[in-house]
């Protein structure tokens, strides 16, 4: 039994990446595992939101955690703001972290667009990330791939404050990556990672998506002029994300699938992917609709944010005493 922690930004359009990469993750280890699943709604004000679309956000990726079937009796969900514990560690280890490291993060210099100066708040996510995961005494962090060099900031962090302060101060932190589906890539550009803020929409499978839509973003997907189906990264990307994306959705290893195509075309593996997509949405689907509209929805956020408040409290009075802050005479 270990402690997980996660979080999803309430950024809209959660995709068939954020699922493959790490919701199915969310799921699979509620099972054996004490877990806590987050909404980081103060890691999507890093870039403007309107007010009320990110309310609307927060709801829909809490309903969408449930309809996946996160287990509110099993694992604690909570909105990242309702629990104050996150702000607080933020500033504790903003105090022991770098401004090289900090500006050496590949998402920062992405995000900035390596402006001269960049907002603050992007520069300072991956401390407020770190802070999210160590104010759980959290093991493990199931998370994608674009992810390790952040995980692996928290660990650097927790290590320096904890020789600064005490090897008790913070529990070292592991990433889980899934071996399938850790990095999906854009439906219209394999070489970039599936992302809920490209400009077409049709570069991703929203969880959301009609039949339609998913057929359309399938059957435009690029692929390449081999004509052949293989599992090739470098010479057919387009057709290796494809394959990548039936085998984690089937649970069918890649080279079987290959083999089940040896002949056909293209076009065969991209209806077949429209069907096998369309069959797993449609009941998270279902589900998102019913549990978004339901008066349990807020009730469950509230319950959750008192849960990890407890724990969060704990991991703050440790670390002010070693910190030595407050008032303690
Ligand atoms: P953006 O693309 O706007 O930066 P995002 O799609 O990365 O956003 P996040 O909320 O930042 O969304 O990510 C949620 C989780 O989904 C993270 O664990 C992240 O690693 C994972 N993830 C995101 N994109 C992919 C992808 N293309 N493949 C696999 N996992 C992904
Ligand atoms: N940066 C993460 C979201 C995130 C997160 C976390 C993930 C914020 N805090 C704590 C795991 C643990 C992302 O997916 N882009």
């Amino acid at each position: 039994m270990k402690r997980v922690f996660s979080g999803i930004q309430p950024t809209g359009n959660i995709h068939l990446g954020n699922y493959l990469g790490a919701l199915r993750q969310f799921v699979d280890l509620q099972k054996d595992n004490e877990c806590i699943y987050c909404i980081v709604d103060m890691h999507a004000i890093t870039v403007p939101k309107d007010p009320e679309v990110l309310k609307k956000s927060i709801m829909d990726v809490a309903a969408l955690y449930l309809a996946l079937g996160i287990d509110p009796e099993k694992s604690i969900v909570f909105i990242q703001s309702d629990v104050p514990g996150h702000a607080e560690l933020s500033w504790m280890l903003t105090c022991s972290s770098y401004t090289g490291e900090l500006s050496r993060m590949t998402q920062f210099k992405q995000k900035s667009k390596m402006q001269e100066s960049a907002p603050t708040g992007l520069f300072m996510y991956p401390v407020l990330m770190a802070a999210d995961i160590l104010l759980y005494d959290t093991e493990v962090v199931p998370v994608g791939d674009d992810q390790k060099q952040h995980i692996e900031l928290t660990r650097d962090l927790a290590k320096r404050v904890n020789g600064k302060y005490g090897e008790d101060t913070f529990v070292i932190p592991e990433g889980r990556y899934m071996k399938s589906g850790a990095r999906i890539m854009s439906l219209d550009d394999p070489s970039s990672k599936m992302s809920k803020s490209a400009e077409n929409e049709y570069s991703r499978i929203q969880l959301l998506d009609s039949p339609s839509k998913i057929k359309k973003s399938i059957m435009r997907a690029t692929t390449d002029s081999e004509g052949v189906i293989r599992y090739d990264q470098e010479k057919q990307p387009g057709i290796a994300n494809l394959l990548n994306i039936y085998s984690a959705c089937t649970n069918k290893p890649v080279d079987e699938i290959v083999k089940d195509y040896d002949g056909k075309g293209y076009g065969a593996l991209k209806k077949d992917l429209v069907d096998v997509l369309v069959e797993n949405l449609t009941p998270v689907q279902e589900r998102f609709a019913e549990i978004r509209n339901s008066d349990e929805l807020p009730k469950i956020l509230a319950a959750g944010a008192e849960k990890a408040n407890a724990i969060a409290e704990k991991t703050i009075k440790r670390v002010k005493d070693n910190f030595g802050l407050g008032n303690r005479f």
